[in-house]
Parts: structure tokens; C-alpha cells; sequence
């Protein structure tokens, strides 16, 4: 294949981390690569030396291009990749570049939420069990940069974007966590979205399927599976009276994992199952979970300040996490729950906010493009400038016993440059205001 590749006339689009992997691998090879970056202002990075078209492609770019390797933030319908396709451009993207290069046996985790949690928990379980295993993919590591490097197993994080350009990733085990409404402005509908997600499961050994879900089934038949659902279940994994089972029998106490929430049940449920697949124990496994320290930015309580506990959640970037998070924390909550959201909604439905907000949010303080659709949901919702004024306004009405919750719903774009800022601009707002 590297023979092969080293005759190939190349394009690599894109800029970004996925672009700068592709760039750095096939140039390695001897391919010939050039690179499109669509944008007409892009800069160029000081490690990329090959020749760089920016913005509109000339007429005659795509004559004697063999391949088109895509990052995953440009889609397949741009219409100079559409015109790729038609001159008889191969259109792939990094991962399909990795299934037919690595031998390295691997497991494919996709959903519309929870891929980070459970990439990562289940990498932990396998290394903590002996293993050498890598997370990669969306998770923030390109994985053309983990080939030749030794390990006994993959845990690949793939997004539909990914996976649209994926066709021969023969995967160990795979799983579609679940399936809500994200990156319509992207896929156009629900379906389309969903389909890219079942790509997953082409040439897949083992599927791993939350129980009673449809969109999370596989379309084709996959001949070995393991089931999970977080209520009891004498087969596959069930929950009982806050304990993880595994056949029937009670294997994990939820009191003994910082993962917390319904939602954390099912992501542990389909870790395991995957640990299972690569002959791992159960009671090894467990014992993965256990020390298993949760990413930031995920429902992590960032201060407690006179009794007000502050709730980072900004990596909730749709309304699925979102719901998730007012299940977890609405629940048992002894106070108000103060809600601050809002962002670039990516066109989806934010309606389905409505009951969550009426059953567990006291107030609902937006920000954002989008911020107003969710405020104007339930009555008494304020729409403000910025984060910070949120969280000052936050600070004012909330009472010992109160928390206060930042799960935005929607992407940070509008306003930040990337979840993580806005997590930092939220965590130095509440500290700003904890004197008071
Ligand atoms: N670009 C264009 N035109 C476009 C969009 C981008 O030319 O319309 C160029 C720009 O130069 C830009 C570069 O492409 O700088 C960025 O490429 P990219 O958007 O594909 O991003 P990468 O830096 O390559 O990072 C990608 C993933 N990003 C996206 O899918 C948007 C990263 O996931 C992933 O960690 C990385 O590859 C390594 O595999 C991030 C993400 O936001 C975390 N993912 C989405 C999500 O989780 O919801 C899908
Ligand atoms: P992803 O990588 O799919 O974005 P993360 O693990 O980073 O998933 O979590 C993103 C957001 O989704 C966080 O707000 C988190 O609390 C929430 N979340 C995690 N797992 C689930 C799940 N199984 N269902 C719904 N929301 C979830």
C-alpha cells in the first residue's frame, strides 16, 4: 500500500490537525500532495511546505489528482469537491487513509453524545488491564499520526463528519451510542445523519447496542452482539438499584465511579463491553472503571461558593447532552437550578428543551445566536450580552443549596474558540464573582 501510495498525486483539504497528519504521512511516503484549504484568508502553518491553493480551486486543479483526502470539517457536497468527484478524484478522508494502512486490531465509538467519555474509559480499561491501547481519532489525536507506533488495540472516536468519507474500517467492535438531533447544518436531515453514523458497522465483528434503541441497532447483521440498558436485564448489561450487571449478576456499584448520571450508566455499559471483546475479565474491567478520572468540561463541579455549587457542562454542545445533564443533576437537586445556555444552535430543534426546563429549571439565562430560542421557551427566561454577565446575574439570584448549571445546548463558535474557552471564560467569571 506504501508503494502505492508514493505513485499517487494527492490532495490533502484542509489546514487544521486532521490536514497537517495527512500532510506529514503521505509526504513521508513519497506521495506527490498539494493543499486546498477553502478558505481565502487560510494560513498557512510554518510546518506545511508543499504548494497551497487557498479558497476557490483554478480551472484544471483536480487534472492527474489521484486522491482527495477531506478533513472532516469540509463536507463532501462543497461544490469543488463535488467537481473532484465527477473528474474521477477518489474522495476519502483520514480514517479510510488508516483502515487501509493499520493492522493494529481496533474499536469504533460514534454517537451524538458521550464518544469522548467512553473513548476514553475504555483505552483506560484496557491499558489499566496490561494492554497497550491509544485513543484517537475525533477525540483530538489524527490517527495517521499513531501508525507504526506498537499498540495492541485502537479506540477510535469517530463523528458522523468522519465516518461520511470511511468505507473499509473493518472494526473489531463498534457502537452508535445514540442518535439526537446534531450537525443538521451539516447533514441536511436526521436521516442522513443517522446514516453516516451506520457506516460504523460496515465489515464490523462485534456491535455493541443500547437496548430498545433503534438508531443505535445496525441496519445490517452483524453476527455477534452485546446488549445494554440501564434497567434490569438478566442478559448483556443491566442496572439494578444503582449497580452496573453483567449477566444478571450485580458487577459495579455506581457509588464507586466519579462518572455520575443515567447517561454515565450506559457510556460504562458500552465501555465494557468492548474491554469484554479484547478479553478482558469483567472483574478487570470494573476495577478499569474505578480509577477512571472524567475529561473536564463535562457536568465537572468547578466551585462551591457559599453553598452555590458552579457546574461546568460547556462540552455540551447539543440539546441531547443538555437533557442529559438536567436528568442527572434535576433530579436530586435540594436548591434551584440556575441554567445558563444558548450558543450556536447548528440548526437544530431546541424545542425539545421545553418540558426538561419546566420540570427541573428554576431560571434560564441564555446567551448566544441562538441563546433566545431557548430562553423564550419557558416564561421568565433572560437573554444576556455575554457569559460573564450570565454568571454575574447567576451569582445574584442563587441561594445556598442552589446550583448553577453552564450546558449551553449548543456549540461556542459565536462567541469563543472552542468549548474549552468557553469553559475557561465561564470558570473566571464565577471566580470573579465568588467574593460576593
Ligand atoms: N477548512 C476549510 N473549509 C471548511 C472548514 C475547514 O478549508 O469549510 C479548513 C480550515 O483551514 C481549518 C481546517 O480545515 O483550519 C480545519 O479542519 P477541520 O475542521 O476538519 O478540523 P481539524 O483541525 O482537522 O480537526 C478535526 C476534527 N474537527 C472537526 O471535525 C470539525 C476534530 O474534532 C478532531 O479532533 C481532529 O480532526 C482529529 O481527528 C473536533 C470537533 O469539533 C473536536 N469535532 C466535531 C464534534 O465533536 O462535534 C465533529
Ligand atoms: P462527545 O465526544 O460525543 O461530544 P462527551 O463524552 O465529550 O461526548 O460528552 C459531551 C457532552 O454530552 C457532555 O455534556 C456530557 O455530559 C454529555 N454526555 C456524555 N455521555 C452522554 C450520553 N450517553 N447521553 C447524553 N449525553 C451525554
Amino acid at each position: 500500500m506504501n508503494e502505492l501510495l508514493a505513485s499517487q498525486h494527492v490532495v490533502v483539504a484542509g489546514l487544521g490537525m486532521t490536514g497537517q497528519s495527512v500532510v506529514r504521512f503521505l509526504t513521508e511516503t513519497g506521495a506527490s500532495v498539494k493543499v486546498w484549504d477553502t478558505r481565502p484568508d487560510a494560513r498557512v502553518p510554518d510546518n506545511i511546505t508543499v504548494p497551497v491553493t487557498a479558497g476557490e480551486v483554478p480551472a484544471g486543479y483536480w487534472e492527474n489528482v489521484d486522491t482527495l483526502v477531506l478533513s472532516p470539517g469540509i463536507s463532501p457536497s462543497h461544490p469543488s469537491v463535488k467537481s473532484a468527484a465527477l473528474s474521477g478524484v477518489e474522495v476519502i478522508g483520514d480514517i479510510e487513509l488508516f483502515a487501509r494502512l493499520s493492522r493494529t486490531p481496533a474499536f469504533g465509538i460514534t454517537g451524538s453524545n458521550g464518544k469522548t467519555t467512553v473513548t476514553l474509559l475504555l483505552t483506560h480499561i484496557l491499558n489499566q488491564a496490561g494492554l497497550k491501547a491509544c485513543a484517537a481519532g475525533n477525540v483530538g489525536r489524527p490517527v495517521l499520526d499513531t501508525i507504526g507506533e506498537g499498540f495492541d488495540y485502537m479506540v477510535l472516536e469517530l463523528s458522523s463528519f468522519q465516518l461520511e468519507t470511511t468505507s473499509s474500517l473493518n472494526l473489531l467492535a463498534a457502537t452508535i451510542l445514540n442518535v439526537s438531533d446534531d450537525h443538521l447544518d451539516r447533514h441536511g436531515t436526521m436521516a442522513a445523519y443517522a446514516n453516516a453514523k451506520q457506516r460504523i458497522f460496515a465489515h464490523c465483528q462485534h456491535a455493541v447496542i443500547w437496548q430498545g434503541h433503534p438508531e443505535t441497532i445496525p441496519q445490517s447483521h452483524i453476527a455477534e452482539t452485546t446488549l445494554y440498558q440501564a434497567s434490569e436485564s438478566k442478559t448483556g448489561f443491566g442496572f439494578v438499584n444503582q449497580v452496573i450487571t453483567w449477566q444478571g449478576k450485580a458487577v459495579l456499584p455506581m457509588s464507586e465511579v466519579k462518572l455520575v448520571g443515567t447517561h454515565n450508566v450506559l457510556n460504562i455499559q458500552a465501555a465494557l463491553a468492548m474491554a469484554l471483546v479484547a478479553g478482558v475479565s469483567i472483574e478487570t474491567a470494573c476495577n478499569g472503571v474505578k480509577t477512571f478520572e472524567p475529561a473536564p468540561h463535562r457536568c465537572v463541579e468547578i466551585a462551591n461558593t457559599q453553598g452555590v455549587r458552579w457546574i461546568d457542562d460547556s462540552k455540551a454542545t447539543n440539546a441531547g447532552a443538555t437533557l442529559a445533564a438536567l436528568e442527572g443533576l434535576g433530579r436530586d437537586k435540594t436548591g434551584k437550578l440556575i441554567l445558563i445556555a444558548g450558543g450556536d444552535g447548528k440548526g437544530a430543534d431546541l424545542s425539545v428543551l421545553r418540558e426538561p426546563l419546566l420540570q427541573y429549571v428554576d431560571l434560564v439565562l441564555t446567551i448566544g445566536k441562538d441563546g433566545r430560542q431557548i430562553s423564550d421557551l419557558i416564561p421568565g427566561g433572560h437573554y444576556l450580552p455575554d457569559l460573564p454577565s450570565a454568571v454575574q446575574l447567576a451569582a445574584q439570584q442563587a441561594e445556598p443549596g442552589d446550583m448553577v448549571l453552564l450546558s449551553p445546548a449548543c456549540a461556542s463558535i459565536d462567541m469563543f474558540d472552542n468549548y474549552a474557552h468557553r469553559a475557561r471564560v465561564f470558570a473566571e467569571a464565577v471566580h470573579g464573582v465568588s467574593g460576593k
